[in-house]
């Protein structure tokens, strides 16, 4: 809705110092602004937010919701699958580095032994509303965009986006038609924040007693600079209310400030004191998911260091090899068993199948000789996304830009990457706040929901004994991008944190 000027900069006037205070915020740019112009340094700004909340339809909100913790056993259980996750990864060695170095890793552990046997994974399963265009009475569906297995962000500044809505709506210059939406609507708070935090306090209190008498801690891998920091401590916050001791280590410090002890014992030390020796009980990467985060031939074995470590890993290797985009087309393959494989239920395994998009590989098979003639032919193009392995956002190539991107690129190299439809949610009206402006028009809206799930596979007589010891839906996260956009990642520097007002 419209608003006049003076109003407009009131409204932001609260929004920024809401978005502040309660620490929906993220480092500014490096640009921003320069130790020469601010010595003291600004160490927040407000990080992308919407100024309304956007309508969600509830069904799918609902079912989205009801299935996560079958998404969670799902991926837990490909996880312990080593010779099926195998049989993918395979396929993208020679094409995927990056996937193929991961996989050495686990090789070179492999081989020596996993001595910890419990794994968690805090996941985000990412969903847009699909309607049928060609039935005018189709109802609304919800449609896997992808499914995050590790650093999935922003839950925990999610929650506190609908109470900043919720505060805004009290303002009189809020515009009267968004003020009579959300006091008639349902707005549901994200309780991620503190579910994925009880996530990693499952872990660490899982992990046990140490064996010699000294402090535990969770350590929490980082980018370096990392400019969502306000998301980290949201979750750090949370465990230490709990009594569990949290430390941030760049990932490129990993190996001046953690060693290996007796047992594969994980020991950080912190720059800040150095006589003092803490255990890690729970390692939660929020990096190495990127290329980019392994410049050094030491950042590999920084990351062999840590997997060999006796500290359970928030995720595993095979865990993060579990998110390859192959293992989605894979499973969203028509009539292909996975699902079975992996789901006991047909209860279970129907309403997974059904938030599948069509998904192809760009390989020597049928249906990857079909998806070649879709994606380099410029018409049919138009309708799909090209995705390479990798999680984190910015790495797809969309729609017209696909045929020219697969010309510029050897044939041998495209099974790489799976070609899929894109998802067309309906449009609706909002406004973004990012970077010190507002956007205004037509926005689209993605779901994600987050999964907390904690396993334990071990070893034992010849087979391996498995047993889920948590699995939960750990709350939701509704990002917003202008409907010109392709990309909706919000680290990535394209869509804004947003919350449901359900329809
Ligand atoms: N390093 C950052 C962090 O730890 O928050 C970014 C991590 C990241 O890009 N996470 C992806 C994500 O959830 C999954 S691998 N992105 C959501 C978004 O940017 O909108």
């Amino acid at each position: 809705p419209e608003l006049t000027k003076e109003e407009e900069e009131y409204l932001l006037s609260n929004l920024k110092d809401w978005c502040i205070a309660h620490g929906i915020a993220v480092r500014p740019p490096p640009s921003f602004v320069s130790k020469e112009q601010d010595p003291s340094g600004v160490l927040a700004t407000t990080a992308p937010v919407t100024l309304f909340p956007s309508l969600f339809p509830r069904s799918c909100f609902e079912e989205a919701h009801a299935i996560q913790t079958t998404y969670n056993e799902l991926y837990a259980a490909i996880a312990r699958d080593e010779e099926w996750l195998y049989g993918i990864v395979k396929e993208l060695v020679g094409v995927d580095d990056f996937t193929a170095k991961l996989w050495e890793v686990h090789e070179a552990v492999k081989k020596e032994g996993y001595v910890q046997a419990l794994t968690l994974g805090l996941f985000r399963s990412d969903y847009m509303v699909h309607l049928d265009p060609s039935d005018p009475n189709a109802s609304p569906e919800i449609k896997q965009v992808e499914f995050n297995t590790i650093a999935s962000s922003f839950g925990g500044l999610s929650g506190e986006v609908s109470q900043l809505h919720n505060v805004l709506s009290k303002i009189r210059a809020y515009p009267q038609s968004a003020k009579r939406t959300i006091a008639k609507a349902n707005m549901p708070v994200s309780e991620s924040a503190s579910e994925l935090a009880a996530g990693l306090a499952a872990a660490h209190h899982a992990y046990g007693e140490p064996e010699i008498s000294r402090e535990t801690c969770v350590l929490f891998i980082v980018q370096d600079p990392e400019r969502n920091v306000f998301d980290q401590r949201h979750l750090e916050w949370n465990l230490q209310k709990q009594d569990i001791r949290t430390f941030r280590l760049p990932f490129h410090r990993t190996l001046l400030d953690t060693r290996l002890d007796f047992k594969h014992k994980l020991v950080y030390t912190p720059p800040h004191a150095p006589s003092t020796a803490y255990e890690v009980t729970t390692i939660y990467f929020r990096a190495g998911y990127s290329p980019d985060d392994y410049p050094r031939g030491e950042d590999w074995d920084a990351r062999l260091h840590l997997e060999r470590s006796n500290a359970i890993k928030c995720p595993s290797l095979l865990t993060h090899l579990a998110g390859c985009k192959k293992v989605q087309q894979v499973l969203a393959t028509p009539n292909s068993p996975h699902l079975e494989r992996f789901l006991g239920t047909k209860e279970k395994v129907d309403r997974v199948r059904a938030t599948f998009a069509p998904i192809y590989p760009l390989d020597a098979s049928e249906a990857g000789l079909e998806a070649k003639k879709l994606a380099t032919n410029p018409e049919t193009a138009q309708r799909y996304v090209l995705k390479p392995q990798r999680e984190g956002g910015g790495n797809n190539i969309y729609r017209m830009a696909i045929p020219k991107f697969l010309k510029s690129e050897p044939e041998k190299n495209w099974p790489a990457y799976i070609l899929m439809e894109m998802i067309e949610p309906p449009a609706q009206k909002n406004a973004i706040f990012r970077n010190g402006e507002v956007q205004r028009g037509g926005v689209i809206c993605e779901l994600g929901i987050y999964g907390a799930c904690l396993w334990r596979n071990e070893l034992k007589g010849g087979g391996t004994k498995s047993e889920v010891l948590k699995n939960t839906q750990a709350g939701y996260l509704l990002r917003t991008k202008g409907d010109q956009s392709e990309e909706g990642g919000v680290a990535a520097g394209f869509g804004a944190i947003d919350s449901v007002c359900l329809a």
